[in-house]
């Protein structure tokens, strides 16, 4: 009786082994609007974060909620609820074993909607994420589902809202990963001491982390409003002179009546608030502004006033210059080129010293948290650091205007990580992700990069054709920046780096292989980069190297998991990026970890995996002095950045 139960559970999470061979380009659908909320004398916001009430669905019974149908009515009406923030992952905010849930939970709240709300507008409900599939009600009503973790989604909630009253939304969030969802997991049903049980299992390195974990929003617009705002940029050859180039979609009947010609009026401010540019829009909406003289956006510690960002006003006029929507975003003004050596930001090769990283701190898992995101970026500035990668998918859009503020570059990663079994299924999934991440992040400076792919087995023959296709389908979306993808196969069994533009290798040397061997790093870096370039003669990243170290670990000499270990292991990287600097084509370093984070339990993982510079609580191990001497050195050779006052301890007057 019990193994029919769960045959049929597992067989809701049918398990795809499709080895697909022919894959065909086929198209994906396109995100709309999604402007991040943003208040103006047209538009109201209001936040449903707080504490909501949550229920988990019996693991072997996920889709009970929905066959009794829990959101015709209050969530406690159905089952017991408990407490949950929102935002936050829900595995680590409870006491019983809720962390290792599979499968559907269910979130509830109520909210009231103001009676001026009525009035002429229209009301939109907005998801930073909900990791994996969300599926959401209001007032009873199902109003929108969404598959895919770590991007933003919204509906138009007008005609389901109840106007000067009270309203309730339910969410029904599923963590269960497949062989078609991205990134990809197994769900199996094996024996325990009970009977039987579902297990979710995944081959990547981070705690599969579930729940709505970023913002809510409702939030209003005029009837014709602004529903996408595209900007582009250029800059004169002496960068002396900027260009905006900014293309809008509007929404709404007025943009349908014959008589009626929608304009655009678009102000471009500087920091003071000064009017520095302004232009009215074609009949395609669409136009340029020129910027004369231009500050330029900039890397921190490329320039002595990195991040500069202008502020774009786009105002939505009717034929009789009636205003009906203003939506602001800031803008930086920047160029990006590449070629078979470098990568150039406003016309300067750059070099990247960065890290790779995750969204992960105790308690609230992958939750938005404005405490930890500013601490990061204070630490990543402290380091000098110019660069992290967004492993291994999408991080919040908070982050990301944050790092247009602070100069930081962003290799811009989509959820898809050790991609295997390439399905046309697969395929399409993956294109979406991508697809949901350009739509959302294209405006930003920061970015200047889209890795589309983390450790995929590209060593098989369907990873040909299909990285061909994830490729293509990215630069139709975006042609202004190069794409990467982080590659851990042998450079001789890859077939996906002939797509990319940039290669970046991942590879631990003295850790998964040749494990203590200090003496055993500095010559293989070197002979695999060069063996990278020589494969696809273009520039080559190394994405990820490092050792597991327990923070108060010492032990002399070195011996793995100390922090002379990691602080050695370092070092001898170091050195091999030194040489491989000087060929020209080897354009950046990437720490794997930023921060020691949370992933699914395993014996090679004490508390998770401890590969950070900084620990989980975000305080630095030996090793991160010692990183924060080298990225600074580089800023002053290649950038002429001048050292912070404390970089270098006093030891002696013999020392300088
Ligand atoms: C790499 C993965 C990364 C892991 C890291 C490790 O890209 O996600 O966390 O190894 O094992 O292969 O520390």
């Amino acid at each position: 009786m019990a193994l029919s139960f769960f045959s049929l559970v597992t067989g809701l999470y049918v398990l795809h082994f499709s080895i697909a061979l022919i894959l065909v380009n086929k198209e994906v659908p396109q995100t709309r609007g999604m402007l991040y909320p943003r208040e103006s004398e047209t538009r109201e916001v209001r936040s449903l974060d707080g504490i909501w009430n949550f229920v988990r669905s019996d693991q072997a019974n996920p889709t009970q909620g929905v066959r009794d149908e829990w959101y015709a009515k209050e969530l406690s009406k159905s089952r017991p609820t408990i407490p949950m923030p929102v935002p936050a992952s829900y595995n680590d905010i409870t006491t019983d074993n809720l962390r290792d849930h599979v499968g559907t939970v269910w979130y509830d709240r109520k909210f009231f909607v103001p009676r001026s709300w009525s009035k002429d507008q229209r009301i939109w409900l907005r998801f930073g994420s909900v990791h994996y599939e969300a599926y959401v009600w209001i007032n009873g009503q199902k109003v929108v589902k969404h598959e895919m973790g770590h991007l933003p989604f919204e509906a138009e909630v007008t005609d389901f809202l109840n106007y000067g009253a009270e309203n309730r939304i339910t969410v029904m969030c599923d963590n269960a990963l497949i062989q078609t969802t991205v990134p990809q997991g197994r769900i199996t049903e094996v024996p325990n001491d009970g009977g039987m049980t579902i297990v979710q299992s995944y081959t990547f390195d981070f705690f599969n982390y579930a729940g709505i974990h970023r913002s809510v929003h409702l939030y209003t617009t005029p009837r014709t409003f602004i529903e996408e705002v595209e900007v582009t940029t250029n800059l004169s050859k002496d960068a002396t002179v900027g260009e905006v180039f900014y293309s809008v979609s509007v929404n709404g009947s007025a943009a349908n009546e014959a008589d009626n010609v929608l304009h655009i009026q678009a102000n471009l401010y500087d920091k003071e608030g000064i009017l520095v540019a302004n232009a009215t829009s074609d009949q395609k909406l669409g136009g340029k502004l020129q910027v004369n003289p231009v500050k330029p956006w900039w890397p921190y510690l490329m320039h002595s006033e990195p991040g500069y960002l202008y502020q774009l006003e786009i105002k939505l006029l009717a034929t009789n210059d009636e205003l009906l929507d203003v939506y602001r975003l800031k803008v930086g003004i920047r160029t990006l080129s590449w070629n078979s050596q470098q990568f150039l930001i406003n016309g300067k090769p750059v070099y990247f010293r960065g890290f790779g990283r995750h969204e992960d701190s105790d308690i609230r898992g992958k939750g938005l948290d404005n405490a930890l995101m500013v601490r990061d970026f204070n630490l990543l500035k402290w380091i000098g650091a110019n660069a992290y990668r967004t492993s291994h998918y999408p991080y919040s859009e908070e982050s990301m205007q944050f790092a247009d503020e602070h100069g930081i570059m962003i290799i811009d990663e989509c959820p898809s990580v050790d991609t295997e079994n390439f399905s046309q299924e697969l395929l399409g999934k993956h294109k979406s992700s991508l697809e949901q991440l350009i739509h959302r992040d294209r405006n930003h400076p920061s970015v200047v990069m889209w890795s589309i792919a983390n450790e995929p087995r590209t060593g098989s023959v369907s990873a040909d054709s299909y990285f061909e296709l994830v490729a293509n389908f990215t630069r139709s979306l975006d042609k202004t920046r190069p794409i990467t993808a982080a590659i851990a196969v042998p450079n001789t069994q890859d077939k996906a780096g002939r797509s990319l533009d940039i290669i970046s290798f991942n590879r631990y040397n003295a850790w998964y292989s040749n494990a203590g061997r200090l003496d055993m790093i500095t010559q293989n870096v070197i002979d695999e980069a060069i063996a990278w370039n020589k494969r696809y003669n273009k520039p080559i990243i190394m994405s990820e190297y490092g050792a597991d170290t327990l923070e108060g670990l010492h032990m002399q000499p070195a011996y793995v998991w100390s922090e002379e270990f990691q602080t050695e292991v370092f070092s001898r990287h170091f050195k091999a990026f030194d040489e491989l600097r000087k060929k020209g084509w080897f354009i950046g370093e990437f720490v794997w970890n930023f921060a020691d984070f949370k992933t699914a339990q395993t014996y090679t993982r004490v508390g998770g995996n401890k590969k950070g510079v900084f620990t989980r609580a975000r305080q630095p191990k030996a090793a991160a002095h010692l990183l924060r001497k080298r990225y600074f050195a580089l800023g002053r050779d290649l950038d002429q950045c001048s050292f912070p006052d404390d970089l270098f301890t006093y030891i002696a007057d013999l020392i300088s």
